[in-house]
């Protein structure tokens, strides 16, 4: 089903591909925006995304992604701070915390934001674990580190039409298409 364009609001070039490759087939057009919009600190991904999208709504349709990775052995850590982490600590800095510890879940959310005819939120979990040490160069922010339980691999030895198939952002989009299919 061919839709209009569809604008990805992120500063996150590694996102907007993950988007590109699985919506390009359903829009004429999947593009980014790096415009801003204010990210209130919150104990949840969700009240993130719908602050967002009271604020962007002239951009319709349009996605935001807010997305964390949670840490089962660190109380979910850094969970709504991942981006503050990934920017002072990044991947090395959660090996280092992770040092000595047997138990290395983990998981990654990720909840879009989509702003069409109607507001709606869809979530998607990725459960895996997190590595010994980082593997692998493609990907971005902590792919290097996590190894989703489907896969001997990180998310950064992946294609990304391989992480979108089974991914948190992937799923997300699952839902999103379904929904947008049944409209
Ligand atoms: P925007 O808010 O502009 O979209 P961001 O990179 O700040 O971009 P988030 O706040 O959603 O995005 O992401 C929090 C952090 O988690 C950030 O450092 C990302 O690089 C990282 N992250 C998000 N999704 C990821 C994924 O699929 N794989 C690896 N790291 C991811």
């Amino acid at each position: 089903m061919i839709k209009e364009t569809l604008t990805i609001i992120t500063s996150n070039q590694g996102k907007y591909k993950e988007y590109r490759e699985k919506l390009g087939g359903h829009y004429k057009q999947v593009e980014m925006a790096d415009v801003g919009y204010p990210e209130i600190q919150a104990e949840e991904l969700k009240e993130v995304v719908e602050f967002a999208l009271e604020v962007l709504s002239e951009r319709s349709p349009l996605i935001i992604d807010d997305s964390g990775l949670f840490v089962d052995s660190l109380n979910g850590f850094p969970g709504v701070y991942s981006s503050y982490v990934m920017k002072t600590l990044g991947c090395d800095g959660i090996l280092s915390l992770m040092e000595n510890r047997k138990d290395r879940g983990s998981r990654f959310e990720c909840v879009i934001g989509y702003l069409g005819e109607r507001k709606k939120i869809f979530k998607g979990i990725s459960r895996g674990t997190i590595t010994q040490e980082k593997k692998g160069t493609g990907g971005f922010g902590y792919d290097p580190i996590f190894q989703p339980e489907e896969s001997e691999k990180t998310y950064a030895e992946m294609s990304s039409n391989e992480k979108n198939r089974i991914s948190h952002r992937g799923r997300a989009m699952e839902k999103l298409l379904d929904f947008v299919a049944s409209k």
